[in-house]
């Protein structure tokens, strides 16, 4: 066969894992507990991701009023439900296999705390915003479980959260182009995965233990990130007796300078300095910031 099809699952060059992280639980927000990935300090950024957390949290454990500037969070639940509120007013849980897409832009500023008994899981990821796009405005995107693409082959189930996947596409506007894949293999599944060939991309391992990049390599089992070497599309074993769950992620990188504080991500220091001041300030995008807080903030007493 000659060319490039990317629909079919054709590629001509595998990428291998380059580098592995196990990540360890730690404390965030208040008293919610993360498995950071991305964004620890081994590896600060992987362009254009700047956070990976496999969250966990029990109320009233929680990530009650912070803001966010300049980078898009992604929030897919793996279990239970969180509910969010922002300071215009805009409110809403997601449950199992719900995922929030949003662009803070210019400024957000919200509270994200359990909504159910029990323990939250899920995931939040972080995309940077091109110098373009750092100070658009807010926007979500919400697609409820039930709406989320699936395609099954061969053993293979794939929920399309962001680009393509054996012929399956999401509906979700990526600003940075992504590429977000959640993909559960039977026990002898072989998945062959395209992925564009200038993008970074990486797998982080859900549930069970997978083979990724060449059939020699050693299994890898759960809260693993597998950072992916060059090339145009993964290949993935389920060599085991049990099922297979990992996310594939890709993303084009920016090759911006990035300047980094806390919640707060843009290019040059002197952007980061104007952005405290417009918080402290209530100023270019944080005016509704004045007088808000959260319904939660407020039955906590915080
Ligand atoms: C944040 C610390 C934080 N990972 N996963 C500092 F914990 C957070 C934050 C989150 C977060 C929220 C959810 Cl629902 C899931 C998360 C970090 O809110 F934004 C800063 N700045
Ligand atoms: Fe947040």
């Amino acid at each position: 066969m000659h060319g490039r099809d990317s629909s079919s699952g054709a590629f001509e060059e595998p990428r291998m894992v380059v580098r592995k992280f196990l990540a360890r639980p730690q404390l965030e927000g208040v008293g919610a507990v993360v498995r950071r990935s991305i964004g620890r300090f081994e590896l600060r950024y992987f362009d254009p991701f700047l956070v990976l957390d496999e969250f966990s949290v029990t109320a009233p454990a929680g990530f009650p009023d912070h803001p966010h500037r300049g980078f898009e969070t992604v929030t897919y639940m793996l279990q239970g439900a969180v509910t969010h509120e922002d300071f215009e007013g805009h409110k809403g849980t997601i449950g199992p296999g719900d995922l929030q897409w949003m662009t803070a832009g210019r400024g957000i500023l919200h509270s994200e705390m359990p909504a159910a008994q029990g323990t939250q899981k899920g995931l939040q990821l972080w995309i940077n915003l091109s110098s373009k796009q750092k100070m658009i405005e807010p926007r979500y995107q919400e697609i409820s479980s039930k709406d989320i693409a699936e395609a099954t082959e061969d053993g293979i189930k794939v929920r399309v959260i962001a680009g393509e996947a054996l012929g399956t596409k999401s509906p979700v506007y990526t600003r940075t182009p992504t590429m977000y894949l959640d993909f559960t293999l039977k026990p002898g599944a072989h998945l062959r995965q395209p992925i564009p060939m200038s993008w970074n991309a990486f797998v982080y391992v859900l549930e069970g233990e997978g083979v990724f990049g060449s059939s020699k390599s050693s299994p890898v089992t759960a809260h693993n990130l597998l950072l992916l070497g060059s090339g145009d599309g993964l290949e993935a074993w389920n060599k085991s007796s049990k099922l297979l769950r990992f996310i594939l992620v890709g993303g084009q990188p920016l090759g911006e300078p990035l300047v980094q504080f806390g919640p707060f991500v843009m290019n040059t220091q002197e952007e980061i300095d104007q952005t405290i001041d417009d918080f402290e300030n209530f100023t270019n995008g944080f005016e509704k910031a004045r007088h808000w807080r959260s319904e939660a903030a407020i039955g906590l007493d915080l």
